[in-house]
């Protein structure tokens, strides 16, 4: 029971077909791991995970996978292109709920290796597992990690996401290994030259060094997983970003690629979420109820967004746009102004005040 290299290009084969245009493999044991557990290491202990719990929680199996699935030998990595535009919401959220769609595609990838493999087990891994996925798909030859942290794929740029099938049949082949540790580190900044475009771009500093980033800064995580109210100068700095940020990849030359898209495979794409188009309309998100939020996070990665954190990333966002309110916006304003919820209500006080006053 190996994975061989035959095994594997016809893996990727298989994977092409489903999806997932781009494979990779590596042994969970690579000393490459090491270096990554260290950081994962840092940036816990020095809180840089923020109000992320489940960082903390799965701190010990994320630095062993292995533990997910007994037995693990390889994580065979895959990557999926995404598209879309400049917009309040980051482009890897304006498609169908990757988590969903990688899911579905590895599933049939699994199907296809057992069918080959019978006596591997598999566990599928998208995004929630805790598998330090840049470090696996970067070492397994996808790509490199630029100084922003997110991988880099060769002809594809940085606009992918990742998912993982961990399999306890070893692989045959270990070339990786003949190069260091500390080497592989190096080599991942070195890609970018002297490049710092994405680190000075970011909106609000959030780079503490080249591929360290502090979450608790990064308009993502103030966006998507921070709960409570978010810092002034953080909430000046995010413009009208309700869901997400690009701002470090859209700098990026590896971006830059006008053939990009002829290089990705039609059935590669994630497509639209079902139902109506998700505009991103501040006024209306500014005080969606629930049946409205609903609607506009359904199958698609917002689903992680709670309602009243969308609505208070709504008012900051009204609150940063430029020029006096029109009537729509300040009676959006005003009805949340008088909200039952203190975040909202502070979200829609500070609009009111930048927008409506003086
Ligand atoms: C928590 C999380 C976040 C948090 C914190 C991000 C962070 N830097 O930790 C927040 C909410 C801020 C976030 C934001 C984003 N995220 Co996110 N996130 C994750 C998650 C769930 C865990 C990341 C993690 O473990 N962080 C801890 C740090 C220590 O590890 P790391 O960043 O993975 O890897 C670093 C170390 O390994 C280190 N390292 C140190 N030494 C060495 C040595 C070697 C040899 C190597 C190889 C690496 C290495 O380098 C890496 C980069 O800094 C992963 C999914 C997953 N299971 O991995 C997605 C993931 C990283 N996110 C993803 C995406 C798309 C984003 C956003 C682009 C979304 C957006 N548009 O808003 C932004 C990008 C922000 C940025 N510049 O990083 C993708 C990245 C795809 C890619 N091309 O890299 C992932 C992989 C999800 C997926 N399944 O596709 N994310
Ligand atoms: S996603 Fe935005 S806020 Fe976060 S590090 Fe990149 S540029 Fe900065
Ligand atoms: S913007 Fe420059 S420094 Fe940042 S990841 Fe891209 S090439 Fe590297």
């Amino acid at each position: 029971m190996t994975l061989t290299p035959a095994l594997l290009r016809a893996l990727a084969e298989r994977a092409s077909e489903v999806g997932l245009p781009r494979l990779g493999a590596v042994r969970l044991d690579h000393p490459g791991f090491a270096p990554a557990r260290t950081a994962l290491d840092r940036y816990l202990d020095e809180g840089f995970h923020g109000e992320m719990e489940f960082m903390t929680r799965t701190r010990t199996v994320r630095k062993d996978p292995s533990s997910m699935l007994p037995g693990a030998r390889t994580a065979i990595v895959v990557a999926v292109p995404y598209r879309g535009e400049q917009s309040p919401i980051a482009r890897y959220a304006q498609s169908a709920d990757y988590h969903t769609v990688m899911h579905d595609r590895l599933e049939e990838l699994e199907t296809w290796l057992h069918a080959r493999l019978p006596e591997a087990r598999t566990l599928i891994c998208v995004d929630t597992k805790p598998l330090l996925e840049r470090t696996a798909a970067a070492l397994s030859g996808l790509g490199f990690l630029g100084k922003h942290g997110c991988l880099i794929m060769p002809g594809l740029g940085s606009y992918v996401l990742l998912g993982a099938l961990l399999c306890t049949a070893p692989l045959e082949a270990e070339a990786p290994d003949a190069v260091e540790a500390s080497e592989l580190h190096r080599v991942s900044w070195d890609a970018c030259g002297q490049c710092t475009r994405c680190l000075d771009a970011c909106p609000t500093q959030a780079f503490v060094a080249p591929g360290r980033l502090d979450p608790r800064r990064c308009i993502s995580y103030l966006t998507i997983e921070h709960r409570g109210e978010i810092d002034p100068a953080l909430a000046d700095a995010m413009g009208e970003r309700i869901a997400g940020c690009d701002v470090c990849q859209e700098v990026c030359p590896y971006n830059g690629g006008r053939e990009r898209d002829a290089r990705v495979p039609e059935v590669a794409w994630i497509g639209p979420p079902p139902g109506r188009p998700r505009t991103p309309d501040l006024v209306e998100l500014a005080n969606s109820g629930n049946a409205r939020h609903r609607s506009f996070v359904k199958h698609t990665a917002l689903r992680r967004i709670p309602r009243r954190a969308l609505r208070r990333n709504a008012l900051l966002a009204l609150g940063n746009r430029a020029g006096p309110a029109s009537k729509a916006e300040r009676e959006a304003i005003e009805q949340a102004a008088s909200d039952e919820d203190p975040l909202v209500r502070k979200a829609a006080k500070r609009a009111r005040r930048r927008r409506t006053e003086g």
